[in-house]
């Protein structure tokens, strides 16, 4: 009966944090996919790269921005080089590090929320997919 169970243990193990993994990675791609579909629908050569031009698009259409001048700052932010052009990566790095107050009439320190989370959670409504509109019922 003892035969092979410490192997057992151990693929159980490292199984199991395979699952864990997956399952954040999943997660994570499910977080993004409303960003990633916008982000797509204004890549228009789908290359993964975004122009100035495209990039102030896209957070136009995430209407969660109440001022040009903060469309402003973060391109400076996504493009400092001023190459005019950013990645997917880079985007998506400066929407989740730009904090912004959750309630704008309620403006507060400790109530602050990622841009992108913000547009994840409530931001322009992206015509995508219907399945994902459970969260939160
Ligand atoms: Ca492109």
């Amino acid at each position: 009966m003892t035969n092979g169970s410490s192997q057992t243990n151990k693929l159980l193990y490292s199984d199991f944090k395979k699952v864990i993994l997956d399952f954040q990675l999943q997660e994570h791609e499910r977080f993004l996919i409303k960003f990633t579909n916008l982000f797509k629908s204004v890549d228009r050569d789908q290359d993964g790269i975004i122009s100035e031009i495209q990039f102030q698009e896209l957070l136009r259409m995430m209407n969660v921005l109440e001022d040009e001048s903060e469309i402003e700052s973060l391109l400076a932010q996504v493009d400092p080089d001023n190459n005019k052009k950013m990645t997917y990566s880079e985007v998506v790095d400066a929407l989740s590090n730009h904090m912004m107050p959750r309630d704008p009439l309620n403006p507060s320190a400790n109530n602050q929320i990622a841009l992108i989370e913000k547009f994840i959670q409530e931001g322009g409504d992206v015509d995508i997919d219907d399945g994902m509109t459970d969260m939160g019922h």
